[in-house]
């Protein structure tokens, strides 16, 4: 294993902890939505059907959490945060993405990070449906950030003309939340 893979101050696991506020919430495809909406040329509401027929792609990525375990080599498949981008055509002025999660959870980055190819809405891990403990039906996966910034159970994305801190970000945890910095804390 290679040690510049590990960001400083992480222990690496091959388990897959799962952590969250609050409780699994219950999930009903039938009524599950995911709506699109802000500073964009076209508001967006896909229904669960409409969403896993989008475009999809399979990333094998890193995962960091900021209490300091890592996951290595996660197969995450789902469709790019570009592919949702190109389809929404976000105004001049959206500079920054709020990211609602079932239940109030919230987080949010510049868009110009969410364009990253390795930035997914995941569906599917390691070959099968992602399980709801692990956010399914659908996760925002980010691994360039603390895992804070990958919302589990995803179901609202608003395109912003201003930067708003989400759910840990307001509670003292880095808006900036690279693990490569150590970014852990705000100041
Ligand atoms: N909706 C929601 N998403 C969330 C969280 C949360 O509390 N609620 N916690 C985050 C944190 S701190 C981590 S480490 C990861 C954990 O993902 P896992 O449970 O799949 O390992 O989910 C992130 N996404
Ligand atoms: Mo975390």
């Amino acid at each position: 294993m290679s040690r510049d893979r590990v960001p400083p101050g992480q222990k690496v696991t091959t388990r897959f902890p799962v952590l969250h506020e609050g409780s699994v919430p219950p999930i009903d495809l039938s009524r599950w939505d995911l709506v699109v909406d802000g500073a964009v040329k076209n508001s967006l509401k896909f229904t669960w059907e409409e969403f896993r027929s989008l475009p999809s792609v399979k990333v094998v990525s890193d995962f960091h959490c900021v209490t300091g375990w890592s996951r290595f080599d996660n197969e995450w498949e789902g469709v790019r945060f570009s592919e949702i981008a190109k389809m929404c055509e976000p105004r001049p002025e959206a500079i920054s993405v709020l990211i609602n999660a079932e239940g109030g959870y919230t987080t949010s980055l510049p868009l110009t990070e969410l364009l990253d190819d390795d930035v997914l809405l995941a569906l599917s891990f390691n070959g099968a449906p992602l399980e709801t403990d692990h956010g399914g039906p659908l996760r925002l996966v980010v691994p360039k950030k603390y895992a804070y910034k990958s919302a589990k159970w995803v179901r609202k994305i608003t395109f912003m003309t201003k930067h708003e801190l989400g759910y840990w970000e307001a509670r003292g945890y880095s808006d900036g939340a690279d693990p490569w910095k150590e970014e852990r804390y705000s100041r």
